[in-house]
């Protein structure tokens, strides 16, 4: 199935990455010379094979997780990998289903603001991903898929007509620089030039196929063609979490009218990485708690809350002037409305410690 060339390639990288000093991510936990034996013979039928899978944690030794899927069908061809990481990431293990969909439709009165005085926090955005259905992910799209993806895209958003959610999509091809840079200073654009996605291969023909669209108020966007076919996101300053859910909820549905979504039986809605599968929500607050967050143990705090910690300007990011990026870890095995509970209940527990003096 596989030529030998291939086969020998990914043995010696393998070996490579297995003496690799200073590696915590999850792929150096698990891709033990077993499951590197298990694998390196198999192809999916778009063509992914095992390095395609790897080749992003190998080249990038301070990944956290280091895979992802060129395709929806490698998450069972590679199982025997990604079943271990999926479990160590999420605590879903291969017996596990995705819940049904339940995305809080209505239920905005269960999470009233976290911070009503604004003390703490300065902002609250949900996001959640979605595939477009019939094409494979980053890795595996050619040109034309990206420019017809964009148009489909593009096309239906311009039927949204709920009025706070109606908006305009602007191409990456063609944005000034200086336009780009200030929507992702202002933390509404994704980045550029992310190394763990350039070595997915996730990053061809880049600009072309990627873009953004938004609100007038830039509280409902939608990135197309970033790490994901798409990144449906609502935000605003402050901290009115039922708020942004329910804005994001209107916004979900109207689209998932004109595009077919793709979903998987047990992983729920699938994406490129394995930690976005299920929910694929990630709900975050920018929050400053200078007690609790100055503690030796608060990576730990969090952990137990189920919750993970970025920096300023997101992932790979550092913290700026005491402000945390904090949001649900778990995204699989749990529906919608839990994600967002998930980050709702921890951040309210990190705002009672801090009020309590650490
Ligand atoms: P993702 O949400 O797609 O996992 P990132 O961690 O890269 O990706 O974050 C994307 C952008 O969203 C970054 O600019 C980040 O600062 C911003 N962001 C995340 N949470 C919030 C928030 N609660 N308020 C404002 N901006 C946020
Ligand atoms: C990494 O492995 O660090 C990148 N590929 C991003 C992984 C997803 N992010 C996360 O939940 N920390």
């Amino acid at each position: 199935e596989i030529d030998a060339f291939t086969v020998k390639r990914i043995e010696e990288v393998c070996k490579n990455f297995q003496n690799a000093e200073n590696c915590n991510s999850l792929l150096k936990k698990h891709l033990t010379k077993d499951v590197v034996d298990q694998l390196k013979y198999r192809k999916t039928r778009l063509g992914a094979t095992l390095y395609d899978v790897i080749r992003s944690g190998v080249n990038n030794l301070d990944a956290s997780v280091g895979v992802y899927a060129p395709d929806a069908e490698s998450y069972k061809t590679f199982a025997p990998l990604f079943d271990k990481i999926i479990e160590d990431y999420h605590g879903f293990s291969p017996k596990d289903s995705q819940p049904a969909v339940d995305l809080g439709e209505g239920k905005a009165g269960d999470f009233p603001e976290l911070d009503p005085k604004n003390k703490y926090i300065l902002s609250t955005r949900i996001r959640c991903g979605r595939s477009l259905a019939g094409y494979p992910f980053n890795p595996l799209l050619t040109e034309d898929d990206y420019l017809i993806m964009e148009q489909k895209v593009k096309t239906a958003l311009d039927t949204v007509q709920d009025k706070e959610l109606k908006g305009v999509y602007y191409p990456l091809a063609g944005m000034t620089k200086q336009t780009q840079n200030q929507l992702i200073s202002d933390h509404f654009l994704f980045k550029e030039g992310d190394r763990h996605l350039k070595h997915a291969n996730a990053c061809n023909y880049w600009p072309k196929g990627r873009g953004i669209f938004h609100n007038n108020e830039k509280t409902f966007l939608i990135w197309v063609n970033e790490e994901d076919h798409m990144r449906i996101i609502s935000m605003q300053n402050g901290s009115n979490v039922g708020q942004v859910l329910d804005r994001l909820v209107r916004g979900v549905k109207a689209i998932e009218k004109n595009v077919p979504f793709a979903r998987d039986e047990r992983l729920g809605w699938l994406t490129f990485c394995p930690t976005n599968l299920g929910s694929t929500v990630r709900a975050s607050v920018h929050i400053k708690i200078p007690k609790v967050s100055a503690r030796k143990d608060f990576q730990e705090i969090c952990d137990k809350l189920n919750l993970q910690v970025r920096g300023i300007h997101g992932e790979h990011s550092e913290s700026v002037g005491g402000v945390y990026d904090v949001s649900n870890k778990q995204r699989l095995g749990i529906s919608e409305y839990q994600a967002v509970k998930q980050m709702y209940d921890g951040v309210k527990k990190l705002i009672e410690l801090e009020d309590n003096g650490g």
